[in-house]
């Protein structure tokens, strides 16, 4: 093991006094600055395999390949352990666990007090940004887990180039993570928004410990976006160029586990030649408003952290590719022959594995072989699909965002907002079923605004304003629009094809944006006329698609309203008015 090193590769004193004093806290045996090089990843895969934190892949198959399984206990985020600690509870809002800042600092110091004896501490410098650009946040995450430092290697520009950036500046995240023993009772992830600072203890799996990706760049971005004027979004983006080399940018907020990154990779079906989906990012966006009026996104991430299960050539052909080599893949099954499987992906399950648990499987295994929430950690730079613009320090110029969840029945394939604040209200209130990637029953639906719930680090209520207020700054707004591949038919099955056909739904979107394509106005919003969404290879005839994708039911929808208002009630005084007249709008659309 490499000792302390002797010369700290920064002057900021401001820096070097916050590392000691969490070193004093935690006190782990010795302190790394990591760098970011080469030699540094090979030193700390060597380092983390015989630790037993990784295991090594077959190296001709998987080039800088990684495998490794988590606590069984420690498989997802978990949402009602992560707390917002503001001074005021208000600050926090409905939708938040609050805990003072007071309570935190002494509850989870106390966890950490001697959690790193044994371990080293490394120091995890990181840009999440473009790096040079104007609109990066740096952050430091100091952690006794190899596995989140390798895991930050792919995700976020890390190392010497984000001491450089930092310089003298005390403008830092300070994040600190140790796994201590890993059980859930001492398990909290805590955001100190007016301190700009993230704890988190007691858990090794990514949205928990990853500091750079939930909690800053969602978490601690989306109180900094109210205070700056810019907004932190789970969205993915991506530029659709049609067959004229037009490329329009959109970007799409869908809950966890509902279709981000496959939307981000989208390989256009046979039906639409000379069609191309660019990737720019696949779960977070950063927007702004441009000096042109128009809404500006970039992604703060260097990497992917997706989903492993359905993955496979057919439903996302560019994470396929992108997988091949230098990734991290966490709780999918292990092959006899040093290389991965998981459910839904490509060829036959293999006739033994080792399960994410460790034990053996064999088709007959009566459990899944790889955790439903097992992931893939991957540089974005490998990525087949990924846009030549994904590291402009200027972003791209947004057309359209695009809000959806998975919903069985009630909403429709696609609709229109009438306008960015009826937008608004769409994102606010929009819903899913629950998924495997937080801890928790999975199926259930809940309100999930703008798939924010879990990522919001303020008062929702707040959120909203700021939400209206940014579209007043705005000459020329994206449209705003919603969808949902989701529903399904008596038998349970999904009635749209999705992945690759989405882009006809996506054509769509952008005909409308541009106003190229007349549509029709429901209570709801405008939906598509008959023939206004392309369904070549979709196997469904114009009737079927109208009928059982499209079609507004009154009644049910009278029901969602009043479930909408249910949850708007909940929020309190900090509501915009707004928000609660466009609710009384669509009750009145709904009757009349
Ligand atoms: P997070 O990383 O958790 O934020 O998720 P995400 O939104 O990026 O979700 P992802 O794209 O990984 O999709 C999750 C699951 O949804 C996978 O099992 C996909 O196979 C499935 N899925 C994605 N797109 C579609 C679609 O168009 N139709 C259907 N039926 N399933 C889809
Ligand atoms: C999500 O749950 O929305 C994710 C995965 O993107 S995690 O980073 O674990 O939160
Ligand atoms: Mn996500």
């Amino acid at each position: 093991m490499r000792k302390l090193i002797e010369t700290i590769p920064t002057s900021n004193k401001t820096l070097i006094a916050w590392v000691d004093e969490v070193a004093q806290l935690c006190k782990p045996d010795n302190v790394v600055w990591c760098d970011g090089s080469e030699a540094e990843r090979e030193l700390f895969t060597r380092q983390a395999i015989a630790q037993g934190e990784v295991e090594l892949l077959d190296q001709k198959k998987l080039p800088g390949c990684l495998y490794s399984r988590s606590a069984e206990n420690d498989v997802a985020r978990v949402e009602e352990l992560t707390f917002i600690c503001t001074k005021e509870k208000r600050n926090a809002g409905s939708t938040n666990n609050w805990m003072s800042p007071k309570e935190a600092y002494q509850k989870v110091g106390a966890i950490l007090d001697g959690a790193m004896r044994g371990r080293t501490m490394y120091v995890i410098p990181f840009i999440m940004g473009v790096p040079g650009s104007r609109f990066n946040k740096i952050g430091f995450e100091l952690t006794d887990s190899l596995y989140v430092v390798l895991n930050m290697r792919l995700m976020t520009h890390m190392g010497r180039v984000a001491l450089e950036e930092l310089g003298d500046s005390t403008d830092f995240t300070r994040g600190v993570h140790s796994k201590a023993d890993l059980s859930e009772k001492k398990r909290f992830i805590c955001h100190f928004p007016e301190d700009n600072t993230i704890w988190s203890v007691g858990s090794n799996y990514g949205g928990n410990v990853l500091l750079g990706k939930k909690s800053l760049a969602l978490r601690i971005a989306s109180w900094l976006g109210n205070k700056e004027g810019w907004l932190a979004e789970h969205m993915m983006i991506i530029g659709i160029q049609n067959p004229k080399g037009e490329i329009h940018y959109v970007t799409a907020a869908f809950p966890s586990q509902c279709g981000k990154t496959n939307l981000a990779m989208l390989v256009p079906p046979d039906s639409m030649p000379g069609w191309k989906v660019w990737t720019v990012g696949d779960d977070i966006a950063w927007l702004r408003p441009g000096d042109d009026g128009r809404l500006w996104a970039v992604n703060p991430e260097a990497g992917f952290f997706g989903v492993a299960p359905g993955t496979n050539s057919h439903t996302n052909w560019n994470a396929v590719q992108t997988v091949r080599k230098n990734t991290i893949f966490t709780n999918v099954a292990k092959k006899p022959d040093g290389t991965v499987w998981w459910e839904g992906a490509d060829g036959p399950a293999p006739q033994e594995a080792l399960d994410w648990k460790g034990h053996p499987w064999t088709p007959e295994s009566k459990e899944k072989a790889a955790h439903p929430n097992s992931r893939f950690t991957a540089p974005a730079s490998q990525c087949p699909s990924i846009s030549p613009e994904w590291q402009n320090p200027k972003g791209v110029p947004i057309s359209a965002i695009i809000f959806g969840g998975r919903r069985a029945k009630t909403e429709p394939l696609v609709y229109q907002s009438f306008n960015w604040q009826h937008g608004v209200y769409i994102g606010a209130t929009m819903s899913s079923e629950t998924t495997s990637a937080a801890k928790g029953k999975v199926g259930v639906v809940r309100r999930d605004p703008m798939a924010m719930l879990p990522f919001c680090g303020y008062n929702i209520g707040d959120y909203f304003a700021h939400w209206l207020d940014v579209g007043k700054k705005l000459k020329n707004p994206p449209k705003i629009f919603h969808v949902n591949w989701f529903r399904t038919n008596d038998k349970g099955e999904f009635i749209w094809p999705g992945f690759g056909e989405n882009l006809d739904v996506l054509y769509w979107i952008i005909q409308r944006s541009l106003g190229k394509t007349d549509a029709k106005e429901s209570p709801i919003g405008y939906v598509p006329l008959p023939g206004g969404i392309d369904l070549e290879g979709t196997g469904l005839t114009e009737e079927r698609f109208q009928k059982e994708l499209l079609e507004v039911d009154r009644e049910e929808w009278l029901k969602e309203a009043q479930s909408q208002k249910e949850f708007l009630d909940k929020i309190g005084e900090t509501l915009p008015a707004a928000i609660r007249q466009e609710h009384e709008a669509l009750i009145r659309r709904l009757t009349s």
